[in-house]
């Protein structure tokens, strides 16, 4: 029988922006716990003792201290804030955040991180076909970024006054833009969010070690 993890360990990978989410939460709210590396482009993810944990091969992976496992970044987020600032005290905030999590996965990750991957990680030129879907990406995020800069040019973060894992989640990709080849420029809302959440005591850098 496999041992038992004896402090949470988070199966992560550097440049991901599904796993920093998951690492910037877990320094704010300063949760003990090992930062286990995943060689995502080596194949580990593909490998039987990875997908043993995660059938669907991706990061970010918790594995609590009695061994059980929990996938898909936002609800990590959500299991451990609960109880803390970043999880609203009402039913109808709490519905809030999850409308933005959901948001986060369906409209901005998918679109911005495309993007990135195709921009800084492809090691040969795009053909018509990638360019065409590129461009789609791009076009998608957006349309992300602006339903984001409506909403926030009228308050502080995504849901009341203070900061909660919709913050967490949607800074993730949103910090991205550049990488992804959109600017932000037109977007005045989400740039003077961007420095608050930044301003917060306990943020991280994507690069920060753990
Ligand atoms: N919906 C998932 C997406 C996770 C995801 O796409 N992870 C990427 C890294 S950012 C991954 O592990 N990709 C490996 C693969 O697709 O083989 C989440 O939010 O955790």
């Amino acid at each position: 029988m496999e041992a038992t993890a004896m402090t949470i360990r988070l199966f992560d990978v550097a440049l991901s922006g599904n796993c920093y989410k998951v690492r910037m939460l877990l320094a704010r709210l300063e949760i003990a716990h090992e930062r286990v590396p995943v060689n995502l482009f080596g194949g580990e993810t593909r490998t039987a003792a990875f997908l043993a944990k995660n059938p669907h091969g991706k990061v970010p992976v918790l594995e609590l201290e009695d061994g059980q496992i929990l996938t898909e970044s936002n609800a990590i987020l959500f299991f451990l804030a609960r109880g803390s600032a970043y999880w609203p005290a009402n039913d109808l905030d709490r519905a809030r955040v999850m409308q933005w999590l959901c948001f986060e996965q369906y409209s901005l990750m998918p679109n911005l991180g495309s993007a990135r991957l195709e921009l800084t990680l492809r090691k040969r030129p795009l053909d018509e076909l990638e360019r065409a879907l590129l461009a789609q990406r791009q076009a998608r995020g957006r349309a992300a970024l602006e339903v984001i800069d409506g909403h926030l040019a009228a308050r502080p973060f995504f849901v009341g006054d203070g900061c909660s894992i919709a913050d967490i989640s949607l800074y993730a990709y949103t910090h991205l833009a550049g990488e992804a080849g959109l600017d932000l420029a037109p977007y005045p809302a989400i740039t003077t969010w961007l420095e608050r959440v930044r301003a917060q005591p306990g943020h991280v850098t994507l690069d920060a070690a753990a």
